[in-house]
């Protein structure tokens, strides 16, 4: 298999330069990989460092867009704290993506950031929503019409420990693979899942197949084990960047880590062309959306 992972030498968030080559990459789903970029955390956020921060009826701690947070314990003054902290992480993601694909500028919807204290292997999950298995990200109330999911991980472990993904084969071919297992759209049944509320809007027949993509990765534990991988451990310290709606990845082990997502109209990518929506497009032969 071709490499998945790019790395790049730069210890700086915001000494922005945008390579070709690298945005190439991105745009193929693979993963860029900064191996000297680390998030830093003052003497007194070191606290934070905890699963007791996590308020456990939650999943993850998150800063919204409005800047609330999110699933966290504490009184106002240390959750005020662990804010400030996960706004800056926030700050530093949207300022590597400026300076790495400065034509995204301007068009990048910011997600809630997250901050996931928990260690991966305690995690009990059904298959659905078990991240241990290689997958493409797709929600299920949340339909995006292709619209792009990239995302901006840092290892924060105070230990030294790695967080270890999967990161399995271009997207060209899962989607090659599961496709034709895909069960047909539904119209209708897309308008009753919108007006039972389900789904937050119209699941378009794109939003269905990358679900049924999703889905069928996630159940078949022949293709779990057996389809082209690589094992990545980013070290404590490091941080990477990719379309998680592209690159399979899976995680494996490891805990605190912060991650931000921003949305990206598929329009605003250099090349649309290497999108999942113009890839199933091109492979289904019909408009998806
Ligand atoms: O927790 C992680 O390291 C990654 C989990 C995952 O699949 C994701 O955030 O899309
Ligand atoms: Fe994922």
């Amino acid at each position: 298999m071709e490499q998945q992972i790019i790395e790049i030498d730069r210890a700086d968030w915001r000494s922005g330069n945008a390579d070709p080559a690298w945005i190439a990459a991105l745009e193929a789903g693979k993963v860029l990989y900064f191996p000297r970029l680390a998030f830093g955390l003052s003497a007194s956020e070191r606290r934070f460092l905890a699963p007791a921060v996590r308020d456990p009826k939650s999943r993850n701690i998150s800063l919204d867009a409005e800047g609330r947070l999110k699933g966290a314990l504490g009184d106002a003054v240390a959750q005020a704290a662990l804010a400030a902290m996960i706004g800056r992480f926030r700050t530093q993601a949207k300022a590597l993506i400026d300076g790495l694909l400065p034509q995204y500028s301007g068009a990048l919807r910011l997600a809630p950031t997250s901050y996931r204290p928990m260690k991966v292997e305690s995690r009990q999950q059904s298959v659905r929503a078990d991240d241990r298995r290689l997958h493409v990200d797709a929600f299920p109330s949340r339909p995006n019409r292709g619209e792009r999911i990239l995302r901006v991980f840092t290892n924060l472990n105070p230990d030294g420990e790695a967080r270890v993904w999967r990161v399995g084969e271009p997207f060209e071919t899962v989607a090659g693979r599961f496709l034709p297992k895909a069960a047909p759209y539904s119209a209708w049944k897309a308008r009753a899942l919108h007006a039972l509320h389900v789904t937050k809007s119209l699941r378009s027949e794109y939003d269905h197949l990358m679900l049924q993509i999703h889905d069928g990765m996630k159940s078949d534990p022949d293709y779990q084990s057996n389809a082209a991988q690589v094992t990545m451990p980013f070290p404590a310290g490091s941080s990477w960047v990719c379309f998680s709606d592209q690159t399979s990845h899976a995680v494996m082990s490891g805990q605190y880590m912060m991650e931000q997502t921003l949305h990206l109209p598929v329009e605003r990518q250099y090349d649309a062309a290497s999108s999942p929506l113009a890839i199933l497009t091109r492979l289904c032969g019909r408009p998806l959306i």
